[in-house]
């Protein structure tokens, strides 16, 4: 059960919130590469059955990548590396009976009035990722440390925001779509370059707001009643203001309902679950998205730290502008399905969901929540690794001025981007993605090789090559400058621990010596 703010009262089970009861439209056929949804079991779905003939390291010398049939060209951009295309396919929110899917088909039957739609590839052009969306030229995200390229245009998704603008335009106006996205990113238990996404969102023409006030009234009175105790701390500010465009009481509306329907939900899915007999926390914290308006995240506190779960907000006039769709406003929502399943279902580390292992996966059952009970936890395998930066990439990172920039913030782009920092740093960003920095690389510089400022995601890239999902956590330990040479030294300890078996000792020196071997040959380190 969710401890919310005493003020709340205590009661049972929330009944299911309903979408407001104004005029959509439904497209019959695919719009674009999307295919609505509604009432159809996962398996009708047309997936992306992919197949993925990009057999060696984008790196080489080869000259296209081709996925799901289509050939991309390779450029200078070129950094997806096959580990990762071969996830495209897998589809774990369409596999039937799996965590994944599951919590998708419980949030789809939540939001009932809502039009479920599955892109049909993970393949976005980089203005559909980005641009559309308002991102700006030099935001961090767009970072070839920070995203999978198959070339100059096109990318592997980072969120399921980039098919806002082609959904709305189809002309839906309360919609829900998961997808796979991809994202280069830190190694730890909660963060996977491959995972999941539902975007939620829900738009009314202008002439019809006036019609919220009622509505949040009733949905106001429905949650008094759910015995949900959730932290609200935010305001409307200059640094989270309301959109110039939008009357400030349609604006005030719209956000309520975004702020109702998603505890609602939060409420559907953990009102009764308590972790070690403790209720749960959530909170909700100001944030910034390129694309909404006032902008929040939501996290629960879990493993004994803030766990960011969805990022949402007023959805920015020009993103419906762009659609075609101008006479409309509302909300979004994009929340990581993957974060809200490892609470749900008690599941420990992220990577446990790509398991084929018949003791995960016999575990789970379409429709039911279930506590997932651990086969066996296997020994971690600590590997620490001491090594000067190369002082080409040293050199890099001084140019651009803020060499120790990633150590002192130990999120991805993504989560500076929105505020979260791990747990560590909740607030408002002030990375913004507004200026370049070392932990952003530049947008001019071709992939990989030891020229480049050392980026932690370039590390933890070639470490997940080379050791897949053996590695648990890389983390820096520590990090010097030499007082007389100016040389820099950084110290990570590798986690290596299987989900399935015993790692020994001379297997794991074995893959750790291979590890190091790449990281010398491409990042120019010198081991110490
Ligand atoms: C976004 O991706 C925005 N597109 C969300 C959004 C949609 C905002 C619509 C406003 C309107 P963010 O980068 O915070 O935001 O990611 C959303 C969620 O994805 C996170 O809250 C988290 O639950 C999940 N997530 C992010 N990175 C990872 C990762 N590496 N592994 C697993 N889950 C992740
Ligand atoms: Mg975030």
């Amino acid at each position: 059960m969710l401890r919310l703010a005493p003020s709340r009262g205590l009661l049972g089970r929330v009944k299911p919130l309903r979408a407001a009861a104004l005029p959509r439209h439904f497209p019959s056929l695919p719009v674009f590469a999307l295919y609505p949804r509604r009432n159809q079991s996962s398996n009708s779905v047309p997936s992306s059955s992919s197949s993925v003939a990009s057999s060696s390291s984008p790196s080489t010398s080869t000259s296209s990548y081709t996925v799901q049939n289509r050939s991309y060209h390779r450029d200078d951009w070129s950094n997806a590396p096959p580990v990762i295309l071969s996830k495209i396919g897998r589809n774990l929110h369409l596999t039937p009976n799996h965590p994944i899917s599951i919590l998708r088909g419980i949030i789809e039957s939540h939001f009932a009035e809502h039009t479920s739609v599955t892109p049909s590839t993970p393949i976005v052009s980089v203005y559909q990722n980005f641009d559309e969306l308002g991102f700006a030229p030099d935001h961090p995200g767009r970072s070839l440390t920070d995203s999978y390229y198959l070339n100059r245009e096109h990318m592997l998704r980072t969120h399921t925001s980039a098919h806002e603008v082609e959904t709305y335009r189809s002309g839906l106006d309360a919609w829900l779509l998961s997808a796979d996205v991809y994202r280069r990113d830190e190694i730890d238990s909660s963060h996977y370059p491959v995972f999941h996404q539902m975007e939620g969102t829900q738009v009314w023409p202008t002439t019809s707001l006036h019609e919220l006030q009622k509505r949040n009234a009733e949905l106001a009175k429905q949650l008094a009643d759910c015995p949900l105790v959730i932290e609200d701390p935010t305001t409307i500010s200059d640094s989270n203001p309301y959109q110039a465009s939008h009357d400030p009481e349609h604006a005030a509306q719209i956000t309520q309902h975004l702020k109702h329907s998603l505890n609602g939900l939060i409420f559907r899915l953990f009102g009764h679950t308590t972790q070690d007999g403790e209720p749960l926390k959530v909170r909700w914290i100001e944030a910034f998205f390129p694309f909404t308006t006032p902008s929040y995240e939501v996290e629960v506190w879990w493993n004994g730290e803030w766990l960011e779960l969805l990022g949402c907000g007023v959805v920015m006039q020009k993103t419906l502008d762009q659609a075609g769709v101008s006479h409309k406003s509302g909300w979004a929502f994009g929340l990581g399905l993957e974060r809200i399943a490892m609470v749900l279902f008690s599941i420990p580390d992220i990577r446990l969901f790509w398991s084929t292992d018949s003791r995960f996966l016999s575990q789970f059952r379409e429709g039911e929540i279930t506590t997932f009970k651990p086969y066996s936890r296997y020994p971690p395998c600590y590997k620490d690794m001491s090594f000067w930066v190369s002082p080409k990439q040293q050199a890099a990172v001084a140019a651009s001025g803020s060499g120790t920039a990633r150590v002192e913030s130990r999120a991805s782009a993504w989560e500076r981007e929105s505020g979260d920092n791990g747990g560590k740093e909740a607030g408002v960003s002030t990375a913004g993605g507004l200026e370049p920095s070392a932990t952003t690389a530049t947008t001019t510089t071709p992939v990989g090789g030891k020229d480049k400022a050392f980026h932690e995601n370039d590390y933890c890239e070639i470490v997940r090559e080379v050791a897949g999902d053996l590695v648990e956590t890389v983390t820096l330990i520590d990090e010097f400058t030499h007082p007389k040479t100016g040389r820099q030294s950084k110290a990570y300890r590798i986690n290596y621990r299987s989900m399935d078996r015993s790692l020994s000792n001379e297997e794991v020196n074995a893959l750790h010596a291979q590890v190091q071997d790449r990281l010398v040959a491409d990042m120019g380190i010198e081991i110490r």
